[in-house]
Formats: structure tokens, sequence, C-alpha cells
């Protein structure tokens, strides 16, 4: 039975090579910490906590994240027995919250797990697509014309669909230019809860777009209100911050609050969750793609191998390395082929190569929990 016998949180200081906007901010550079388990052997798994730097998105962010992580979430885990790395989310379980600080050590026990049996982690986990088909998530920007100068970058890179951030001061004349500008592409819009049912009337003129889908319009821990808008509006909603669960992907299922989820690996607490999601959302006929939250190339890495599961069907928020850092910590970085897909490695675990040597350059602080 395995046992981890330390576990290892790295912070880290990454510059992103264009700052990215959202409804609740603007990031200039990420503050991530990685996880290295280790168990008896010294065989190792790598994870990332997937949370900002500020509790805008979720209520977790770097700081919060480090301490429960040091404190309560790492010393339930080393020491203990285990059968598998699908059982590592019960170790945690009584732990409130904390998905992604809890994400982050359970998908390093996945990525050993898989490393120790000798298969790539894409398919320990049940993947069936090593083809995964990529989007692109675009933040607000300083003008119209530097988002379409974006759009048309990611477009002519082979990208297959194109996610704008959307807010109330950046929403109808924009997702207007976009669709003039580039006709009929996939195209989505993303408010991460900055509108209310107030704005009604706006959310129904953007019908008019024929977007692929609206993701999170409402606030970020509705599932009522949504059911309420999507009965009005033609245009698909997609849920994200809500959706925290198998439980809440039923429960929203159930109310008709939307017609596809943006699933996040850290959002709902690690690759076993994400699998029960998947599950709940396939049997249900509901389709999930992959989203993202800036990952480096570790959480990517995670990302590239959960999207692999049947139920992922559409084009995720997983991309190359390069549209985020100018040198990631992995190798390869993570390359989108010119149709827009990424093929998961065969290597073992992960698949990819952990650049220590980077790590070590970008390291701000760093703890081994015995
Ligand atoms: O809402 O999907 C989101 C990034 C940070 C926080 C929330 C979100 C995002 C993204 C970026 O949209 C996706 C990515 O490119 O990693
Ligand atoms: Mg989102």
């Amino acid at each position: 039975m395995p046992i981890i016998k330390s576990i290892e949180l790295i912070e880290i200081n990454l510059p992103l090579v264009h700052f990215f906007e959202t409804s609740f901010g603007r990031t200039y550079e990420r503050r991530i910490i990685l996880v290295r388990v280790e168990d008896a052997d010294g065989a190792d798994g790598w994870g990332e906590v997937t949370c900002g730097e500020v509790p805008g998105y979720s209520d977790e962010w770097t700081d919060s994240a480090w301490v429960t992580a040091e404190k309560i979430l790492a010393p339930m885990v080393v020491g203990r027995e285990y059968d598998s790395a699908a059982d590592v989310w019960e170790l945690m379980k009584w732990v409130r919250g904390h998905r992604m600080a809890k994400a982050g050590i359970e998908t390093a026990c996945w990525d050993l797990e898989a490393k120790k049996l000798g298969v790539p982690l894409w398919k320990h986990l049940g993947g069936v697509n090593r083809t995964i088909e990529c989007g692109v998530s675009i933040g607000i920007q300083d003008s119209i014309d530097e988002l379409l100068e974006k759009v048309r970058v990611e477009v002519e890179a082979g990208y297959k669909r194109i996610k704008i951030k959307i807010s109330p001061r950046w929403d109808y004349d924009v997702i207007k230019a976009v669709r003039k500008e580039f006709g009929e592409i996939l195209l989505m819009g993303d408010a991460n809860s900055a509108y209310t049912l107030d704005d009604i009337d706006k959310l129904k003129s953007l019908d008019e777009f024929d977007l692929m889908m609206l993701e999170q319009p409402l606030p970020h821990d509705d599932i009522v209100d949504h059911a309420k808008l999507q009965a009005q509006i033609k245009t698909p909603i997609c849920l994200d911050e809500p959706i925290k669960s198998p439980e809440d992907a039923r429960k929203a299922i159930e109310l008709k609050s939307g017609k596809i989820i943006n699933l996040k690996n850290g959002r709902v607490g690690g690759h076993t969750q994400s699998k029960l999601v998947e599950k709940v959302c396939r049997e249900a006929g509901i389709p999930v793609w992959c989203g993202g939250m800036l990952e480096s190339g570790i959480g990517r890495a995670h990302n590239i191998a959960i999207a692999t599961l049947a139920g992922y069907t559409m084009p995720g928020d997983v991309s190359a390395s390069k549209r985020y850092w100018h040198e990631d910590i992995i190798e390869p970085a993570v390359e989108v082929s010119a149709e827009g897909t990424i093929t998961a490695p065969d290597a073992t675990g992960i698949g990819f190569e952990i650049n220590k040597a980077r790590i070590a350059k970008v390291t701000t602080r760093s703890l081994i929990v015995l």
C-alpha cells in the first residue's frame, strides 16, 4: 500500500507574457504553489494548486492555500496508508472547502501512482481521446483594436474556439466587433459573475451573436437565477464558479441552470472529483470542457490528462505554454498543433519532465511536511 513520506510545497513567481484581465481584476504575474509528493522509495509526483493571488475567482488564494496545505492537509496525507490515488480525496474529506489546495496534493498523488505503474496519467485516469481540442481565453483589453489583434493571432494559430472575457463595460460592442471581423468562428463570452438578473435585457441582447455559450453571467455561488436566465435566453449558459462537486453538478442539471459545464480540477478538488463530475454530466447528456486557471506546465499537464475523458466533448481552455510564459517549468513546453489540438504524451505520469533548475530560479519559498 502506498504511503506518502513527505510533501514539499514550493511557491514560484512567474510573470505572465501578457496581463490577464477578468471582470474581477488584472493579473500581471502568478504566485503558484507546486506540490511534490514523495513515497518511501523516493519516487515522486507533482501537482499544482490553481488558486489565484487574490480571492477574486474563489475564496482560496495563494497565502490561504499555502497555510491550509501546510498545517491541515499535508499532515492528513503524510504517513497514511491508502489503496490508490483515487482514495486520497477521502483522507482529506472532513476539511470543508479548500478544494484547490486539496487538488494540488491529490493530483500529485495521481502523477506518482501513474509513474509507479509505468503508465501515462491520461490512460490511468480512464482517458479515451488522446488528442484533445483546444480553445483560448482572452482577457479584457485596453481597446477593441488590441482585442481584435489578439483574436487574430489565436485564430491564425488554429485554436478551435475563442473565449473572450466580458463585463458590463466590455460586452455588446466588443462581441459585435469580433463577430464582424471574424465571422462564424466558435465564439463565447465569460462574465465571471459580473451580472445579475437586473441585467436581463443586456444579456438577452447578446443572443443575436450566436455565441457558442455564455459562461457564468450571474453570481459565483448561484444556480437558481441562472435557471431563470436560461429559460429566457437562447444562448446556452455554461457554469463555472458554482460547480464544486458532483452534487453541485447534479443539482444544476436538475434545475436546468445551464447546458454546459466548465470543469476545473482545482475547483472540484482534484482528478477523482473531476472524474465524478464528468460522469454525472456525461450520463445526463451535459457536455463538459476543461477550464484553465493560468496554470504553469504542471497544472497544464494535469489538465491535458483529465481532458482525455469521454465526457470532455468541447474545446477547453488548455492552450500552449508560450501564451503564458517566456519559459515554462516543464519540458518540453506544451505546444498546440496547427489544427488546434494537443496530444497527451505517452511518457509515464504527467508525461513531461520537471525542469528543476528553472523552478529553483523562480522559487520564493518552500517547505517540507514530514
Ligand atoms: O473563469 O475560466 C475562468 C483564469 C483565471 C480565473 C478564472 C478563469 C480564467 C480563465 C483563463 O478564463 C483560462 C486559461 O487560459 O487558463
Ligand atoms: Mg470562467
